[in-house]
C-alpha cells in the first residue's frame, strides 16, 4: 500500500513501506544512457520536480554525474537524508572478495557514505574485458550464496540501508530465499503493460519483497514503444493524462514502484504528476490486457553465447520460466 506525504514545497508523493521498515519513494528518476546530462536531469528532478528517489548504477558509467547532481541539489536545500539512492553491483564484481571494493567504489563515484539501496544488477557472473556477446570463458559461475553474504555485511554495517536484486527469475529468488539472513527489501524488475511479469510480482508479494518496475516506458532505442501504443493512447486522452503518466500510474496502482528516466525537464516534471488521480478499474484492467508480452531486457547480447553456454539462448538466461 502507498503512503501519500508532501514535499517541502508542497508537492504531493508517495512512497512504499520496505521490509526493513524504511520507505521507498513510489516514483523515482532512471538514469541509464544519461551520460553528461545526468547531473542537470538529477539537479532538475530533485529541485524542480519534487523527486526524492534517484535510480542508477555502476555500469551506467555516469554514477559521477548523477552524484554531482545529487550534490548540487544538496547546496540547493535537498536533504541527503530526504533522498533515496539506489546503485547496482555489476556482473564483473559478482564474486564474495569483490562486493565490498565495488561498493565502496559507488559510494566514492555518487559522493555518498551510505547508500538506500545496492541491488545486485543481474545474476550472472562475467569475466573483466568480457565481450558483447559473450565469448567462451566471459560467463563464469556465480557463487550466489557467497555475493548475497557480502551484500548483507554491507547492511549488518550500515553502509546501506537496503539490499536486493534485478532480472530474477522464480527459481532464482527462491534459491536465495533458501539461504539468505537478509530477505531482500526490493526486487527490481522490467515490467509494463508490455511486459506484465505477473508470477514475479506475485512471489515478491508473497515474500513482502517490494517490486520496483524498471523501463516502464517500455525502455529506450531499441524497445518497445507503449508511448504510441493505441490503448495506452485512448486512456491518457479519456483521463486528460498523457501516455507516459498513464504507464507510471499503472505500475503505480499494481503496488510498484516506478522508475521513468528522461533527460528533458518538461517530462521528467510530467512523470511524476500521477499522485491525485487514478486510472478507472475498466481502463486499468485494459492497460493490464494488452497482447504481446515480451520481455525488452532479455539480456539476449550481453549473456548468450549460442555455441559455448552456460547460457546458449534467452530462455536459458530466464530458466526456460517465460
Ligand atoms: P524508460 O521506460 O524509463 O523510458 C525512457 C525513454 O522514454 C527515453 O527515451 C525517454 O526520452 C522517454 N520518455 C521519458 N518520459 C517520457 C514521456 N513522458 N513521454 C514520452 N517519452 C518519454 O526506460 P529505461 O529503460 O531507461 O528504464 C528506466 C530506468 O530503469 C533506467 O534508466 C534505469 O535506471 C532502470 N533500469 C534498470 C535495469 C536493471 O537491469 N535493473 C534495466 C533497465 C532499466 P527522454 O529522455 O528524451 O525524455
Ligand atoms: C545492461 C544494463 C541495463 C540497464 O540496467
Amino acid at each position: 500500500m502507498a503512503h501519500a506525504t508532501f514535499t517541502p514545497e508542497g508537492q504531493k508523493t508517495e512512497s512504499f513501506r520496505l521490509l526493513s521498515g524504511h520507505k521507498i519513494p513510489a516514483v523515482g528518476l532512471g538514469t541509464w544512457r544519461s551520460g553528461s546530462e545526468a547531473t542537470d536531469a538529477v539537479f532538475t528532478a530533485l529541485v524542480e520536480g519534487g523527486y526524492r528517489h534517484i535510480d542508477t548504477a555502476w555500469e551506467y558509467g555516469d554514477q559521477i554525474e548523477v552524484g554531482a547532481g545529487m550534490k548540487r541539489a544538496m547546496h540547493a536545500g535537498i536533504e541527503r537524508r530526504d533522498l533515496f539512492v539506489t546503485s547496482k553491483l555489476w556482473c564483473t564484481e559478482l564474486s564474495p572478495e569483490r562486493v565490498r571494493p565495488a561498493f565502496q567504489n559507488t559510494l566514492q563515484e555518487l559522493q555518498l557514505e551510505y547508500l538506500d539501496l545496492y541491488l545486485i544488477h543481474w545474476p550472472f557472473r562475467l569475466r573483466e574485458g568480457a565481450s558483447k556477446p559473450p565469448k567462451a570463458g566471459d560467463v563464469l559461475d556465480f557463487d550466489m550464496e557467497g555475493v548475497w553474504r557480502e551484500m548483507e555485511k554491507l547492511a549488518k554495517a550500515s553502509l546501506v540501508r537496503n539490499i536486493g536484486v534485478c532480472n530474477f527469475t522464480l527459481t532464482k529468488l527462491n534459491k536465495l530465499l533458501g539461504f539468505a539472513e537478509l530477505i531482500p527489501s526490493v526486487c527490481q524488475m522490467e515490467m509494463h503493460p508490455g511486459w506484465r511479469n505477473d508470477p514475479m510480482l506475485q512471489l515478491c508479494k508473497m515474500n513482502g519483497i517490494h517490486v520496483t518496475a524498471y523501463s516502464p516506458l517500455g525502455s529506450q532505442e531499441g524497445g518497445r514503444d507503449l508511448i504510441h501504443d493505441q490503448t495506452v493512447d485512448r486512456i491518457a486522452k479519456k483521463l486528460n493524462k498523457t501516455p507516459g503518466q498513464v504507464l507510471v500510474k499503472w505500475g503505480l496502482q499494481r503496488g510498484t514502484s516506478v522508475i521513468p528516466k528522461s533527460l528533458n525537464p518538461d517530462r521528467i516534471k510530467e512523470n511524476i504528476k500521477v499522485f491525485d488521480w487514478v486510472i478507472p478499474e475498466q481502463d486499468f484492467q485494459a492497460l493490464s490486457s494488452i497482447p504481446d508480452q515480451k520481455r525488452v531486457m532479455d539480456g539476449e547480447d550481453t549473456f548468450v553465447n549460442k555455441t559455448e553456454g552456460p547460457f546458449r539462448s534467452v530462455a536459458d538466461l530466464w530458466d526456460h520460466e517465460d
